[in-house]
């Protein structure tokens, strides 16, 4: 059975996950380990002015109980922001300084104020309970909207009205005019609801200080333990980088949640090195929905304008971003170049033109979640594209042919340059595929059982693969997007792959070993791959964004080249043929058309003892690549959902979901399919059942299972899902990312089958039975 690109290639690393054999941080034991708890802050909003800690440092097995100001006056610095973005009159963002641990204001309610070290986690957890903080209660804001009030408490000293930019994206006066000459105009409010991320592992730190070495080592739940390295070196000033050691060993998903440093990770290696005890932290879940960054919170206000034939004149949107209390690590990036970059969708389109208010309130920070931007704006599209087809009286789907782009590469008006893609091609394939056609007799058949039943589309575009670093570099970021990779071919001729990808959740250890496999004819059990150690591999820029694929791949498939050559030359030279002769076919290097051959262990044994080498080679046989895109990809699709809405209570059952999906060469369709599978069910989920809910104190009133509804399995729908491929031309496997794809094009296709349903535009997620019934109230839509 093959095993190449294209294989459904059964995922190397369940082995290990399906038998308990996964190595989590919170797995991990050492010698000298201690536990954390942290002093967290029970109100929104307040000054803090006192902590007695005498009470809990005089119980028993405690050892240290560090605060704020300890913290700062040991020279640790404020978490950053790793993209400036500018406001429209050119000023820079107000960034709100934000401490690892709070002296004197806290700013959401879990706040962490003081971390105790202790020798049992239950003896931290009782000390923390005994540390007494005296608060003097702030007023709060939670939503976006409130914060922006005049009359709304100042969050920061730097950020006046609670604005942290107010950014835009084309041409405003351009668009206005399009809009005025427009034949009609859809506008629709949107808000897109803040979610949870919940990653099945919490997250944990486990940080160790040598004081013999002076060297500090941090096991952490890290979607890119490379660039914690950096920042905690270069920007906190925790250790300096050649000191420190990353490792994020298995990690039990992330989706964006722990891309970023969070406050736990720089406190435990700060108070590791000053206790000289290793210290271990692991957050419940709990603490986990407290304190881990939230996703999404937009509330939007659009207008599209349309000619007389359903041609998009223009499009203008006004976004309020819920940034939180803090700015984390892409929280500027995911609301403003993430997001308004495409509004254009997959349309034609002149003149569209975003504004982002970007605004401070007493919540969680807000960064990244799956998709991080992008479903926001495809959210924004497709409901206006439904909702203006219904204005029009128009089969949303030909509305949507009318629109599309039809030839790349494509320059939009909000600075994207899509490369390549077939849109009316994945419509017919997912219509074809959902039977659209079939749509109204089951529709019938469904009233005549008193049920409503509505179908939804979503065609959505995704900017992924990030990124190019001369683009995300000019755009603010403060780092180029390349990835590394090393290919080391060991004397016995297996192979290793050092990479700065890291895989949690995605099956990289089986995808990346089928192109090495491939490229080199030998068996994925003989491909290893090293990930999430930073001793091991040199650098690397981790995982998100949807960018293994496209990015980390391509550095391997450069590293290889350069493999490649050097085996022709050792291959030449032991079989006395000229390089140009030379191939890897069948798992063997050959001389072409001969029966000369060596095996790769005879090639590995051959660069290692080096007593057969051509004159001037060097030794060892193992090369290293970083590879910086050209351009994002851009996976786009059509997914069309139907369900069935009971008139009498509101609950809506999906009865039919179909994804067509355009992802470029397929490396493994099971494992793409199962990428699919993940995303749209946490789109279903965002749709439907999840919302994180604050309440006017900032008290957190979704702070468990109880009360933050995740998707179950009796949620989700069977999936069909299907592919158009059109290569990426900036990847030399032509590979677009897959990652993200259902939590960006589910949400849409769900709320506009329930609104085509009830027969009423005007519903937010996430669509509760309590909201469709009470849309479908308003819309006084009487049964057949
Ligand atoms: N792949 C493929 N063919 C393609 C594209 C991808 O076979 N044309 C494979 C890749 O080789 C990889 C997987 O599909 O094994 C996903 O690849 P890619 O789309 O490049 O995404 P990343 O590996 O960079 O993963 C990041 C992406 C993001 S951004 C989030 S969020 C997310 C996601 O992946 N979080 C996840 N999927 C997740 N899956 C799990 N189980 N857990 C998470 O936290």
């Amino acid at each position: 059975m093959s095993t190449g690109i294209g294989a459904r290639v059964k995922r190397k690393e369940d082995k290990r996950f399906t038998t308990g054999k996964g190595r989590y941080t919170d797995d991990v034991r050492v010698d000298n380990q201690a536990y954390a708890c942290f002093v967290r802050s029970p109100m929104a909003h307040a000054k803090v002015t006192g902590i007695d800690k005498a009470a809990a440092e005089a119980m028993e097995g405690v050892i240290a109980v560090l605060d704020g100001h300890q913290l700062t006056g040991d020279g640790i610095g404020n978490l950053i922001c790793g993209w400036a973005v500018s406001s429209k009159d050119g000023s820079p963002m107000n960034m709100g300084a934000w401490s690892a641990l709070a002296t004197d204001r806290v700013r959401y309610v879990g706040d962490a104020v003081a971390i105790v070290i202790a020798e049992t986690r239950q003896q931290a957890r009782d000390a923390a309970e005994a540390v007494e903080v005296d608060y003097d209660e702030l007023p709060v804001s939670v939503r976006s909207d409130g914060a922006l009030e005049s009359s709304a408490e100042q969050i920061h000293e730097n950020a006046p009205g609670n604005l942290c930019f107010d950014w835009e994206i084309g041409d405003e006066a351009a668009t206005d005019a399009a809009l005025a000459g427009a034949a009609h105009i859809t506008e629709l409010d949107v808000v897109n609801n803040r979610l949870s991320p919940n990653p099945m592992e919490p997250r944990s730190a486990v940080a160790i200080y040598d004081t013999a070495e002076d060297h500090y080592t941090l096991y952490t739940t890290s979607q890119n333990p490379h660039v914690a390295r950096l920042v905690l070196s270069a920007f906190y000033n925790v250790a300096p980088e050649h000191k420190l050691r990353v490792i994020a060993p298995d990690v039990g998903g992330g989706f964006g949640a722990k891309i970023y440093i969070y406050p736990e990770e720089i406190t435990c290696l700060w108070a590791s090195m000053k206790t000289g005890r290793s210290v271990k932290w692991t957050s419940d879940r709990s603490e986990a929905f407290l304190t881990d960054c939230h996703g999404r919170d937009h509330i939007t206000n659009a207008r599209m304008g349309f000619d007389a034939d359903g041609k998009i004149v223009g499009f203008k949107v006004d976004t309020k971003a819920n940034l939180g209390a803090y700015m984390s690590l892409f929280s500027s990036a995911t609301p403003t170049y993430l997001y308004a970059t495409l509004l254009s969708g997959q349309y034609d389109i002149q003149n569209v033109y975003g504004n982002v208010k970007g605004v401070y309130t007493n919540t969680v920070p807000v960064d990244a979640y799956r998709g991080a931007g992008r479903p926001e704006a495809t959210f924004v599209v497709e409901r206006m594209m439904e909702t203006a087809a219904r204005e029009l009286g128009m089969d949303p789907a030909e509305l949507r042919r009318r629109n599309f782009i039809q030839s790349f590469p494509h320059q939009t008006p909000v600075i994207m340059t899509y490369d390549a893609g077939d849109f009316p091609g994945n419509l017919e394939i997912g219509q074809k595929a959902a039977d659209v056609a079939g749509f109204p007799a089951r529709k019938a058949e469904a009233e005549a059982r008193g049920k409503l039943r509505g179908l939804g589309y979503s065609c959505y575009i995704e900017a992924c693969g990030i990124a190019p670093s001369a683009a995300v570099g000019s755009l603010g970021a403060g780092v180029g997007l390349w990835e590394s990779a090393e290919v080391r071919v060991n004397p016995v001729g297996t192979i290793e792959i050092l990479t700065g990808s890291h895989s949690h959740g995605q099956g990289h250890e089986t995808t990346f070993a089928q192109i090495v496999g491939e490229r080199f004819g030998l068996p994925i059990e003989n491909v290893s791959i090293v990930h999430g150690d930073t001793d091991k591999v040199q650098f690397g820029m981790g995982t998100y964004g949807s960018r293994s694929g496209a990015v980390g791949m391509s550095a391997i498939v450069k590293a290889m080249d350069k493999v490649e050559a050097k085996v022709k030359k050792i291959a030449a030279h032991v079989l006395e043929a000229s390089e140009d002769d030379i191939v890897i076919e069948g798992g063997e290097v050959k001389v072409a058309g001969t029966d000369k051959a060596m095996a790769w262990h005879e090639v590995g044994l051959a660069a290692y003892t080096a007593h057969n080498l051509p004159e001037g080679l060097e030794p060892g046989l193992k090369e290293t690549a970083f590879y910086d895109p050209v351009n994002f990809t851009f996976p786009a699709g059509c997914y069309i959902a139907e369900v069935e809405v009971d008139p009498e209570t509101g609950v809506t059952e999906i009865v039919q979901f179909t994804a067509a999906d355009d992802f470029g060469t397929i490396i493994n369709p099971m494992i793409v399919e199962g990428q699919v599978h993940g995303g749209a069910t946490q789109g279903i989920g965002q749709a439907m059942l999840e919302g994180v809910v604050y309440d006017d104190s900032g008290q957190l009133i979704t702070g468990s299972y109880m009360d933050y509804c995740m998707p179950r399995a009796d949620d989700v729908p069977f999936y069909k899902i299907e592919h158009n491929t059109t290569i990426c031309p900036g990847n030399p496997l032509g590979i677009k990312g897959c990652g993200e794809a259902g939590a960006i094009g589910t949400p849409p296709a769900i709320i506009n089958a329930i609104t085509d349903a009830i027969g009423n535009n005007d519903l937010q997620m996430p669509a509760t039975p309590l909201k469709v019934w009470t849309a479908l109230q308003a819309a006084k839509k009487p049964m057949a």
